[in-house]
């Protein structure tokens, strides 16, 4: 199977997954479950998921608890978008090219249902525990997990983008931005993978290397579309840097320069993948295909 195929059919598999842990939409609480279920069903590309499941495999693991940690990463994400798109962050109408959560269900929803979510992973994930002979890496890896979501990972860089939207940030700060608000949550999956398969710790800090790499180019990358690109093809809405006064690799190097580093960040994360033992042939072809992804 080729590359692109392989990763279509890796797509609906990771779909199938996250079907299994959607909150069950009953009683009074429905419309809560619902909500959830609007934008985690929305077809995002599942990237993470993705990549932890990867690791897993690279390194022997052959258990269902990856399945729950898959699920619970993808809705921590897809809690941060959520959270991202209300009116007292980026305030956006449209994500993964529908309706935002909040314009669907109502400002009040769109905080409770990233607030579910957010609680709803780490259920789930907990839930893995049952059907494990190692709970100990289970525990290692929602260690891995809770950390590089919280203030020492995702939402201590995004309230520091936050708090400089429209002030000068130079390449330092944009740096620190990066590696927490967007490659903690890639590095995380890497990571957990490996430690859910019992990979040493070494083979850890250096998936968490690649992770921080990936993140960077990942980021950098969607500075550049955000130029480039239309609503149509993202799904959401281009130019929304400009309109939030936000400053981006893009905006501080030109979209030239960024591509540049996208590709020195890509080449530095194939570089640490070639330092593994295992067969890690689909995720250097993934993490290449990130470097020009068009969406
Ligand atoms: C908790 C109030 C509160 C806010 C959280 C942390 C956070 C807000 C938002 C982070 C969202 C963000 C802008 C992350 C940057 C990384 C990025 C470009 C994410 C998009 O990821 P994709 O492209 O999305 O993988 P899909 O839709 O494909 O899953």
């Amino acid at each position: 199977m080729n590359f692109q195929d392989e990763l279509n059919s890796r797509t609906r598999e990771a779909e199938d997954i996250l079907l299994l842990f959607l909150p069950r939409e009953e009683g009074y609480r429905s419309r809560l479950a619902e909500a959830c279920a609007y934008s985690l069903t929305a077809g995002g590309k599942r990237i993470r998921m993705l990549l932890m499941q990867e690791t897993y495999r690279i390194f022997g693991g052959n258990e269902d608890v990856i399945r729950p940690f898959m699920a619970g990463m993808e809705m921590i994400h897809t809690h941060s978008l959520i959270h991202d798109d209300l009116p007292a962050l980026d305030n956006d109408d449209y994500r993964r090219g529908r309706l935002t959560t909040h314009k669907v269900y109502g400002e009040a929803m769109g905080v409770l249902s990233g607030d579910a979510l957010l609680n709803l992973a780490y259920e789930t994930m907990l839930s893995g525990f049952a059907g494990t002979a190692f709970p100990e890496r289970a525990v290692r890896a929602m260690q891995v997990i809770a950390e590089k979501t919280g203030i020492r990972g995702m939402l201590g860089g995004q309230s520091t983008d936050v708090e400089n939207d429209g002030k000068p940030v130079d390449l330092s700060l944009l740096d620190y931005i990066y590696e927490n608000k967007t490659a903690a949550l890639l590095e995380a999956p890497l990571m957990a993978g490996a430690i859910l398969a019992g990979a040493d710790e070494d083979t850890v800090r250096s998936l968490e290397k690649t992770g921080s790499c990936l993140g960077a180019a990942f980021q950098i990358r969607d500075d550049i579309l955000d130029v480039t690109s239309t609503t149509e093809v993202l799904g959401k809405p281009v130019h929304s840097d400009e309109k939030n006064r936000k400053t981006t690799y893009a905006t501080l190097l030109g979209t030239e320069a960024a591509a540049q580093k996208v590709r020195e960040l890509t080449e530095k994360a194939v570089s640490l993948l070639e330092g593994l033992s295992g067969d890690t042939a689909f995720l250097t072809a993934f993490v290449r295909s990130m470097a020009s992804r068009e969406k």
